[in-house]
């Protein structure tokens, strides 16, 4: 596939011209590394979009339009990089926090944790504090994912991680914090054990994270 010609034909939001390249690349037993490619292309063409609608030419709608086209493509290929691995490796509470209805970052996080061999429990968009909370007493997950991309986000992604000290559950996980406003600064502000503006590397965050714990459960064991 001609991953800039894809590229082109997100930007021009061409979904038929983005379902033609999808099928014919599914169609050519792809790897995992080339699904990868491509979902990581798609993305560089929402940017593209973004900017564009920074500038004016694109208004929401495209927007709304951009972001089903890539978690679109995101489904089609989600069984080339979602392998279902028999041993999960950690479980992963994740949702866009409180007020912010973006998801397509994290639905790439997701994709990703899952296809590395977390299991995900994705509570979806505008996650209230006590959703999270209350899904975090009942699967217990090592690591607690939140995304957001709106300024906003960050005094919700705080009201999460103070409502989870309240209730006593902030010491027995790690919480990673993504989306493009996420800084060192406002990981600190939050309360937050890592923040990434990159999917993969929170993936590699989180696989840290689950061996150190694997080993912990270990030594409990014994
Ligand atoms: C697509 C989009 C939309 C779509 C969302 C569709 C969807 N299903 O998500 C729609 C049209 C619905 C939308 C709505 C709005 N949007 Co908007 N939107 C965008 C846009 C263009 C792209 C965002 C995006 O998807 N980026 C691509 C993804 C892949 O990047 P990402 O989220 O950062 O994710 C990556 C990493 O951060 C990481 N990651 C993400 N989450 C997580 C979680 C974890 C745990 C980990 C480890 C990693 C991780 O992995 C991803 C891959 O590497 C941005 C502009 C831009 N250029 O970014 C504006 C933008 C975010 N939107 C903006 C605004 C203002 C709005 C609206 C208020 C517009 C309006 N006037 O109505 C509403 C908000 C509604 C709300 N309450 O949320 C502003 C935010 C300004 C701000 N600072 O707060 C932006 C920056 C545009 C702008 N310049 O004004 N938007």
């Amino acid at each position: 596939m001609d991953l800039n010609v894809l590229k082109q034909a997100v930007v021009g939001l061409d979904e038929g011209a983005v379902i033609d390249m999808l099928r014919e690349f599914i169609n050519t037993n792809p790897s995992e590394e080339e699904a990868q490619k491509v979902i990581a292309t798609c993305q560089k063409g929402m940017e593209i979009v973004g900017g564009l609608f920074d500038k004016g030419e694109y208004f929401v709608g495209d927007l709304i339009f951009a972001g089903e086209l890539l978690n679109g493509v995101i489904d089609v290929l989600k069984p080339l990089i979602g392998s279902d691995t028999a041993e999960k490796i950690g479980t992963i509470v994740l949702g866009t926090v409180e007020g912010d209805l973006h998801d397509i970052g994290k639905n790439i996080f997701k994709c990703m944790a899952e296809a590395a061999g977390f299991e995900v429990h994705d509570l979806g968009i505008d996650v209230s504090v006590d959703e999270f909370v209350d899904k975090i007493k009942e699967v217990k997950p090592q690591i607690v994912g939140m995304s957001g991309v709106l300024t906003l986000a960050i005094d919700s992604m705080k009201n999460t991680i103070d409502e989870l000290k309240d209730a006593g559950l902030r010491d027995d996980i790690k919480v990673i914090i993504g989306g493009n406003p996420v800084t060192k600064e406002n990981c600190e502000f939050i309360g937050a054990d890592a923040f990434t503006t990159n999917a993969a590397e929170g993936i590699r965050i989180c696989q840290e994270w689950g061996i150190y714990m694997r080993k912990k459960v270990t030594v409990l064991q014994i």
